[in-house]
């Protein structure tokens, strides 16, 4: 029984062991790569490659001694445009802990012809991609942390997604006796000998983005409104999470959010398509309207449910890291619903049948329906969350005027008439009545308009409050309408936050 037991143990340990996310640390130095950092695409690792963990002479039948490859499967995006924008660090660091470098020059007779020879102190040449970048440092029996700092233009970085890319760490060893003469006549002494147990890089780089549109998931609002080429320009990689479908769930007949967890998982599926091409695993969010809905349980997935992607390559195995989100930016999106959907719900507005039918998910942006799903998953406040809100009526004159409306997505009779509503009507209160439907008695639902204690600004779409959500770390209201609330003004407080602000996208060690 006891040995069955103990088998079964054996059985549990190595299962985890296989599943962890990188290989373990093989080798004698006291730093182990993990203590640094974990092995990803931007903390690139040989540990077990054959010139790794051995103790060696020069050999002087080889130019190099030894060699490290550090593959690189991540596609970062445009790399000039990164590096003009900050979004990618000026430097990468190569790192690697090596065993006994002599410092100190001797009298040994190498040659054997019982004649003292002088001998040069140990010099290990280094060199990255062919080029010489310097000599390592350390001293006897002992193990010392070397590192290189070179300009980012150096590191061979996948032009294209897909592509793999090597970089090659180099060393030649004990070159200062290559050429010694010694007291025989006879040149070159094999003196020193050094072991590399690892060697790192290390680069920062901003995450790639995906945008998430709004009821209907169309590509058009985003790439009308420049949006797209705004992070175009940063040299990001970047995806539109179109849905070309309508929800499976009929909010209205549903209640139940599902469609906002619907189109919150269809985003998981395209970051996790997007990640194996990429292989990246943190993503920024660009949300406009519905879509920051979608974000919140796209999020909520992310940190529950430990979705691992491929995210590097280490001594030819994968490694694995959690998917994770680093920041949200939503532009006019109803967190706590908007006034319109109670009424296109209920009926109380002229031609609410057709939304209805064409936007199967507007029941789930009622206020009581958004509210609670907002408080339900709430965005941690360790990621970043910038909200955008819109104000249509930029003069305060309570009529809309055409350039008020001007790239609204209804015309100007119907924004005045959404806009008049969301200012006037907090919610609806329901009063039943007794009726009959032929012969039956039933309760029939009257709902009566209560009216804000003040005005409520808004995008003629969704309240300004609304849309400056309580776990948002910070709101910015702008004049636009619920079409506008993605164009040039909210990229530009976008871009102000993004490199340098608060979302801190350029924040690279
Ligand atoms: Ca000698
Ligand atoms: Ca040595
Ligand atoms: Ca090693
Ligand atoms: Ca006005």
């Amino acid at each position: 029984m006891f040995k069955i037991i103990v088998l079964f143990a054996v059985l549990l340990f190595s299962a985890y062991i296989e599943s962890a996310e990188y290989p373990s640390h093989v080798g004698k130095s006291p730093f182990s790569f993990d203590t640094i950092n974990t092995p990803s695409n931007t903390f690139v690792v040989s540990d077990k490659g054959q010139d790794n963990d051995v103790y060696i002479l020069r050999d002087d039948a080889k130019t190099f001694d030894l060699q490290f490859s550090l593959k690189i499967d991540r596609y970062v995006g445009d790399v000039a445009k990164l590096k003009e924008n900050k979004l990618i660090s000026d430097k990468f660091i190569i790192s690697m802990p090596v065993f006994d470098v002599d410092n100190e020059s001797v009298l040994q007779d190498c040659d054997y012809d019982g004649e003292l020879d002088h001998l040069a102190a140990e010099i290990d040449e280094v060199y990255f991609n062919g080029e010489p970048i310097g000599f390592l440092s350390g001293s006897n029996e002992l193990w010392s942390e070397n590192t290189f700092e070179m300009d980012i233009s150096k590191l061979n970085l996948p032009t294209s997604p897909g592509e793999v890319s090597e970089n090659l760490v180099q060393i030649r060893i004990d070159i200062g006796n290559e050429n010694v003469e010694l007291s025989s006549g006879a040149i070159g002494c094999q003196k020193w000998a050094v072991e590399v147990d690892y060697v790192t890089l290390e680069y920062q780089v901003a995450d790639p983005v995906l945008f998430l549109p709004g009821m209907g998931g169309s590509d058009s609002a985003f790439k009308n409104s420049g949006y797209i080429q705004v992070v175009e320009d940063l040299g990001l990689p970047y995806l539109i999470v179109e849905h070309d479908h309508y929800p499976e769930k009929n909010a209205c007949i549903n209640n139940d959010a599902g469609s906002i967890k619907e189109f919150g998982g269809e985003i998981l599926n395209a970051a996790k398509e997007f990640s194996e091409m990429y292989k990246n695993n943190n993503f920024n969010l660009i949300a406009h309207s519905k879509g920051g809905l979608d974000a919140r349980y796209f999020v909520y997935l992310t940190n529950n449910s430990n979705v691992l992607v491929e995210n590097g390559v280490m001594d030819g195995s994968v490694i694995l890291k959690p998917m994770n989100v680093n920041s949200l930016v939503s532009h006019g999106s109803p967190f706590y619903g908007t006034i319109l959907a109670d009424a296109i719900k209920f009926d109380q507005i002229k031609y609410s049948i057709a939304p209805k039918i064409l936007f199967a998910d507007i029941c789930d942006i009622t206020i009581d329906m958004a509210t609670k799903f907002s408080e339900d998953y709430s965005f941690p406040s360790e990621q970043k969350f910038l909200s955008i809100s819109g104000n249509i009526d930029a003069d305060d004159n309570g009529t809309l005027s055409s350039d008020e409306v001007s790239g609204n997505q209804v015309n100007q009779h119907f924004s005045q008439r959404m806009f008049d509503l969301i200012k006037g009507v907090s919610h609806y209160e329901v009063n039943y009545e007794k009726a009959y439907f032929q012969s039956f008695e039933y309760d029939k639902p009257i709902y009566v308009p209560i009216p804000n204690s003040s005005p409520k600004q808004n995008d003629s779409m969704v309240s300004v409050d609304s849309a400056s959500p309580m776990d948002s770390n910070k709101n910015v209201s702008i004049y636009a309408n619920h079409g506008t609330v993605i164009q040039d003004k909210a990229q530009e407080v976008f871009l102000n936050e993004a490199l340098g602000g608060m979302l801190g996208w350029s924040n690279l060690k």
